[in-house]
């Protein structure tokens, strides 16, 4: 399945628009300095990529008639932070990947105190922007948004899983622990950022457990077939270094259940995913779409 047979045009262009607008630099004060940042943070987040969280934001925003102007914001912001994280995952004391989205990675374009900067802005930018009164009129929403993706991206999430996943050694590792790192490195983001959806229209507990269950589900999903893109997929088609697993011993779904569990496994998680969205009937398609996305993505 490709990503155009599910994701809307327009609704992506927006997304992209949206983020070119937040990443233009103010004209004043002149300084090479200032330049330089933009240029890099604009090399890195205006590169391509799926944009599935800020995808998923609209999408999870929609079941609630949330104007679109407030949730394409509020998914670019949680964009930032991924593209932060891409690029700190890529340097040289990370990861030491040279290709990310088809391209040199930041540090490889630019130098490491550049793209370290340039991850720094991204991720200070992000709260920025949800901080601000254009994107929810009402300051206690604002700071839901602002606490909750503090949270998912911070040492109880993404930060946290990466640590994990850093002291994680291949053969040590349990499925529990597998799929604890996972789901904070990897499935932190992609909850919040359903979760989004519903924070924007102030839907009731329930409605937004049911996105978060969905958003587990499929946020595991994706990871699994990280991994298997991982084994058997190639540069050319993910637009990044394959093979990175193995080399540097990191457990995966792939190395516990084997090719064929690990595609089993994605395929049930997909399943209960498509299952917690009906409480949203007769609306909830879209989102089931990516659902079966993720499952078949070759990207
Ligand atoms: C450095 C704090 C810090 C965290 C890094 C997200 C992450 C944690 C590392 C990225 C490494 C990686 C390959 C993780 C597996 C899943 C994943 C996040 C893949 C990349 O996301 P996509 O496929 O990328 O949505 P695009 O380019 O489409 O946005």
């Amino acid at each position: 399945m490709k990503q155009s047979d599910i994701f809307n045009a327009d609704t992506l262009a927006a997304i992209e628009k949206e983020i070119d607008a937040l990443l233009t630099r103010p004209e004043a004060p002149v300084a090479a300095g200032l330049d330089r940042i933009y240029k890099a943070m604009r090399y890195s987040a205006l590169a391509g990529g799926k944009r599935l969280r800020p995808y998923l934001t609209v999408l999870a925003a929609d079941l609630f008639k949330v104007p679109r102007e407030h949730s394409v914001r509020a998914g670019a912001a949680i964009e930032l932070i991924h593209c932060y994280s891409l690029i700190h995952d890529d340097l040289p004391a990370m990861d030491n990947s040279d290709l990310r989205r088809g391209r040199p990675t930041s540090h490889i374009e630019f130098d490491d105190a550049t793209a370290v900067l340039a991850g720094d802005a991204l991720l200070t930018e992000a709260f920025h922007v949800l901080a601000d009164p254009a994107t929810h009129p009402d300051p206690e929403v604002r700071t839901k948004l602002v606490r909750e993706l503090a949270h998912a991206a911070g040492p109880m999430g993404m930060v946290g899983g990466q640590m994990m996943d850093i002291l994680a050694e291949t053969g040590m590792a349990e499925a529990e622990d597998i799929t604890l790192i996972q789901s904070l490195k990897t499935g932190a983001l992609i909850a919040v950022s359903c979760r989004f959806g519903g924070l924007l229209a102030q839907a009731s507990p329930a409605e937004i457990d049911a996105l978060d269950r969905y958003a587990t589900d499929i946020g595991l999903a994706f990871q699994i077939t990280d991994d298997l893109l991982d084994v058997s997929g190639s540069a050319e088609q993910t637009g990044k270094p394959t093979g990175q697993d193995a080399m540097n011993s990191k457990p995966t779904f792939v190395d516990l259940l084997g090719e064929e569990g690990a595609r089993e496994k994605a395929a049930a998680l997909i399943e209960d995913a498509k299952q917690a969205l009906s409480v949203f009937t007769p609306g909830q398609q879209p989102l089931a779409g990516i659902a079966d996305f993720i499952l078949s993505r070759q990207l």
